[in-house]
């Protein structure tokens, strides 16, 4: 076998034979692993940011890839003011310390992840009457991490709250809790009308306004028709109990209606209250109007006497009068009388219903001797009716007796009442 030798030549360090650029890709090898561990270390080394400990490469924004986790962040929610509840967190865990600061665990934020989360202040429902009227409160949130943020100037922002009283104020109940029957025309009667009022909230106490109205048919009033006032600091569903007075009185006869109105509202401009559908109630009543007349009984005759064991009839003039004769307030046509509606008894006994029914079924037309003087017959047409004794529930004691009964095209009730004297 055969060889050659081929002498080497020492060319000294990095010559080669080679004739090409072989050295430039090693280099820019070399060249990007230095820059990477110089990036790499920078931000240990000159870790600090603003007197902060950071791993950020300055004016990069970025952190060095070893130390390069996630931030943990740990935002807090503080209310400032004013005091007077508490608050509530319902997805995180929070914990409330001090009163009206509540800290939340959010858990790891990744970087540009945001997260949303409710946290409801409760505020007192005494809040803004306390104040005397609307109040700001102002919520102020601050976040902060277990990791360097680069940019704390961010990191807390306050919202105002223009705080307003609002309540459902509610009428519960409205009712006369007096209301007559039947009245005398020209003659008044008080009546109390029954409120009960509450306020459902949020907002409480609420001073309240009470505006109530009064109306009736055309044949009565009732005053007064129109007033207010004010209930103050009406509770958180306390029942208030509100009496209001009115004086009604009959002008005619005939059925006479009062209705009443009443509203509530809040008193205050700024308060408010979100359900008016339960701030009116409407209550009404009628009445028999009764025209009140005047009647002689046993005309001629002052002592007007009855015998308890008589058989016989009490005669009675339902007189014609003018208004103001005998004290009445209307005029008075005794022609006008239905005979057969007229009632003969005690006056309890005929307000009830009862009492004795004119004996003949008639009544008697005629120029009747006046009550004054039992003497004089005034020239206009009276009815005369005549009762049977033992029908018309009198007794020993009995001293008066009255006669109703109806007149006139519409039906009005008429009553007169005159003195009686047993005999013997
Ligand atoms: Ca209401
Ligand atoms: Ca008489
Ligand atoms: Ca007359
Ligand atoms: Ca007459």
């Amino acid at each position: 076998m055969s060889s050659i030798d081929v002498p080497l030549k020492n060319g000294g360090f990095g010559r080669t034979m080679r004739k090409d650029a072989w050295w430039v890709e090693p280099l820019l090898v070399f060249l990007g692993y230095a820059l990477f561990i110089a990036y790499a270390n920078y931000a240990i080394i000159h870790y600090n940011c603003g007197g902060q400990p950071c791993y950020e490469v300055p004016g990069t924004g970025y952190l060095s890839p070893p130390c390069g986790r996630p931030v943990r962040s740990r935002p807090r929610w503080r209310r400032l003011s004013p005091a007077g509840g508490g608050a509530t967190n319902t997805r995180h865990t929070c914990t409330e310390a001090p009163t009206g600061t509540l800290t939340c665990g959010l858990g790891n934020l990744a970087d540009d992840e945001s997260r949303t989360f409710t946290i409801t202040a409760t505020i007192a429902r005494d809040l803004v009457y306390d104040n005397g009227g609307p109040l700001t409160i102002t919520n102020q949130a601050t976040a902060d991490a277990d990791r360097f943020d680069r940019d704390p100037s961010n990191d807390a922002k306050s919202e105002s709250t223009l705080v307003k009283a609002k309540a459902d104020l509610r009428i519960v109940s409205f009712a006369a809790t007096n209301a007559p029957l039947e009245m005398i025309v020209g003659q008044p009667a008080n009546v109390t009308l029954h409120k009960v009022i509450t306020n459902d909230g949020p907002s409480a106490p609420m001073d309240t306004k009470v505006a109530r109205t009064a109306t009736a048919t055309a044949n009565a009033t009732v005053s007064p028709a129109s007033t207010a006032h004010v209930e103050s600091a009406l509770g958180y569903q306390e029942q208030r109990s509100v009496d209001e007075q009115f004086q009604i009185k009959c002008t005619n006869g005939g059925p006479a209606t009062f209705t009443f109105n009443n509203d509530i509202a809040p008193n205050k401009a700024d308060d408010t209250d979100p359900n008016p559908a339960n701030n009116h109630a409407q209550t009404s009543f009628t009445v028999e109007c009764i025209v009140p007349v005047a009647i002689n009984i046993h005309p001629g005759s002052f002592k007007n006497p009855f015998n308890l064991k008589s058989n016989g009839v009490i005669p009675v003039a339902v007189l014609t009068t003018r208004a103001g004769e005998y004290g009445l307030p209307l005029a008075f046509n005794a022609t006008q009388i239905k005979p057969l509606t007229t009632r003969f008894a005690p006056k309890p006994v005929v307000t009830a219903g009862g009492g004795a029914p004119e004996a003949h079924g008639k009544g008697h037309i005629e120029d009747a001797i006046e009550r004054s003087d039992e003497r004089t017959r005034d020239g206009d047409l009276d009815m005369v009716l005549h009762f049977e004794t033992q029908r018309s529930s009198l007794t020993p004691g009995t001293t008066e007796a009255c006669v109703r009964g109806r007149f006139g095209p519409t039906n009005m009730v008429f009553q007169g009442c005159d003195s009686l004297t047993r005999v013997p």
